[in-house]
């Protein structure tokens, strides 16, 4: 595996001019100065892989705005480290190598990978779509080549407004994209989004579910809250649209801003406040809603009952004890859980001393051990946003302690290790089990039998069009390792069932997610059900069922 700290990248229209011999060597270095360089981070495993699948992930939660001269450096430093993240990345290079060790799929092929940090950011996301496409070598664009073996497609990216700008890239090429977590509505429609795939199902059903859980409590006003991206901003659209027109009411909707200003984020507040509404939706990824909760706990915000989104519901950046008094109760969908084998002891193999290249493994260990790894250039835990809140109760304390390596794993808790709550996780793996299948099936094409037009051809392994690989994605079903059924439809949509969860405080005083019901979709069936037993905790003065009038 090599660990690439630095990708190098000249711009693809510097690259396409110095190809076409148009500049001299000093405006060609005037050029790459102005249009800058990519700096990703990110592993990198291609060698002796005729095949790579590309992956995008959220290891950092933002980036660094810079105050460097914009002509030295346009790529973006980033901070905020995501165990979450880190995870699902992990999961991406686990299943691989399961794949790479089975002998039923793709028996005579072994996948590499090629990662990136996204850093939950829309530009980093284009820097890497870019790099996927043209490479890393200065003045060689190389189409889907550039570790040397090709690309067949990419898992990602986290958030929908990421997924969005990489696959108006991607799409241009029909490369194919299977998603993991992005679920915003406009993903389905393939005029815009043409390679896009995912394995969780898209908003319009949580929007759906979420009005028959309001009509099951007997709820007429509601709030909302929304991230300001394509996820938070669709979400409360397709909500509003399905509220109306059962005659439920808004009573206010209110954006977190992503970039901090405390004027927005009061205005947010206030809403909330002074509405009567006491039953509040809020669509946001936890890492956008973590700023938000401090403001509440601040503001003393009780007496309100939450109805979260699959994004934040099990979130341990949210899910704290110090925070049931203002979130306890909380209520909302959770994509199906899985166990996957394996996984944990795959997590647990990780260790700064194995590689001194790799800087996220160094950055996980200072981060989750409160220590500085000895002679290592990563910083140690940046944080620019505490600054300008003053609010931020930080992750982590500061500390120059040094790292001794001798640190425990076992003894962390942590959400990187956490196995307990594998949604999204799942889903990364049965992301790149469909390429995999869609591989497996074009591998297993029969000359003269095969999908193609005229003349019933086939596709080959490994320099086969990206379209080609579409045509086998585009109508994938497969089983999954807990023998659930996923097919992928003509929009690259799946169905499900959501578990509704509800936040309870157990006796060791952690918040427990319990299960309440569940909502099942399927083409021709939609229904909720809440368990006739359940007790639901609701955080209100008489801990009676709120009313929201
Ligand atoms: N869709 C969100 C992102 C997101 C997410 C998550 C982020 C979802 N679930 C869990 C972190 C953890 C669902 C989006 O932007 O589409």
């Amino acid at each position: 595996m090599v660990i690439r700290k630095k990708v190098l990248l000249l711009g693809l229209l510097a690259s396409l001019l110095a190809d076409l011999g148009i500049k001299s060597e000093e405006e060609k270095e005037q050029t790459c100065r102005l249009l800058g360089k990519f700096d990703l981070n990110g592993y990198v495993d291609a060698k002796n892989h005729s095949l790579v699948i590309g992956g995008l992930f959220p290891i950092h939660s933002r980036t660094i705005p810079a105050n460097e001269s914009i002509l030295e450096t346009v790529s973006a430093k980033c901070e905020g480290f995501n165990f979450r993240g880190f995870r699902w990345m992990k999961t991406m290079m686990h299943t691989i190598k399961e794949i790479n060790e089975r002998k039923d799929i793709l028996p005579n092929i072994t996948l590499g990978y090629q990662i990136f940090d996204t850093c939950f950011s829309i530009s980093k996301s284009v820097e890497a779509a870019l790099v996927f496409l043209t490479g890393q070598e200065e003045n060689k664009p190389n189409f889907r080549n550039s570790t040397g073996a090709y690309l067949a497609g990419i898992i990602g990216a986290g958030g929908s407004s990421l997924s969005i700008a990489a696959s108006r890239i991607l799409g241009l090429y029909y490369l194919p994209q299977v998603g993991y977590a992005s679920t915003c509505s406009i993903l389905s429609d393939k005029y815009q989004f043409p390679s896009y795939l995912r394995t969780i199902p898209s908003d319009k059903s949580q929007s759906s579910a979420m009005v028959k859980l309001i009509q099951h409590f007997g709820w007429v006003w509601i709030g909302t809250i929304a991230a300001d991206d394509d996820y938070g901003k669709y979400g409360v659209k397709n909500l509003k649209e399905e509220m109306e027109a059962v005659n439920l009411c808004i009573a206010f909707s209110e954006i977190i801003p992503k970039v901090y200003s405390n004027e927005k984020m009061q205005q947010a507040i206030n809403a909330i406040k002074y509405s009567t509404a006491r039953v509040i939706v809020l669509y946001a990824s936890d890492i956008d809603l973590s700023p938000f909760v401090l403001e509440i706990v601040y503001h003393n915000i009780t007496d309100r009952t939450w109805i979260a989104t699959e994004a934040w519901i099990t979130s341990a950046l949210i899910a704290k004890p110090k925070y049931f008094p203002y979130f306890g109760g909380t209520i909302g969908f959770a994509i199906p859980r899985a166990d996957i084998p394996g996984l944990k002891e795959f997590l647990y193999d990780v260790h700064p001393s194995k590689d001194p290249n790799d800087v996220l493994t160094i950055e996980f260990w200072q981060t989750a051990f409160n220590c500085t790894w000895p002679n290592s250039s990563v910083p140690y835990n940046i944080d620019h946003r505490v600054n300008m809140t003053g609010k931020e109760d930080r992750l982590y304390a500061m500390s120059d302690k040094f790292c001794t390596g001798e640190e425990k794993l076992e003894d962390l808790k942590n959400t990187y290790l956490d196995v307990s709550q594998l949604r999204i996780t799942n889903n990364v793996k049965q992301a790149v089990y469909s390429m995999a299948y869609a591989l497996d099936h074009l591998s297993r094409c029969e000359e003269g039998y095969g999908p193609y037009v005229p003349g019933n051809t086939c596709a080959y392994i490994p320099d086969f069009e990206p379209w080609q690989l579409m045509f086998y994605l585009k109508t994938l079903k497969f089983t999954t390792h807990n023998g659930k059924r996923i097919e992928i439809d003509e929009n690259g949509d799946v169905f499900g069932y959501y578990d509704i969860l509800n936040w309870q405080l157990n006796d060791n005083g952690e918040i427990a997610f319990v299960e309440v019901g569940e909502y099942i979709f399927t083409k021709s069936k939609f229904e909720l059900v809440i368990k006739e037993n359940a007790i639901i905790f609701w955080n209100t003065e008489s801990s009676k069922l709120p009313h929201s009038v």
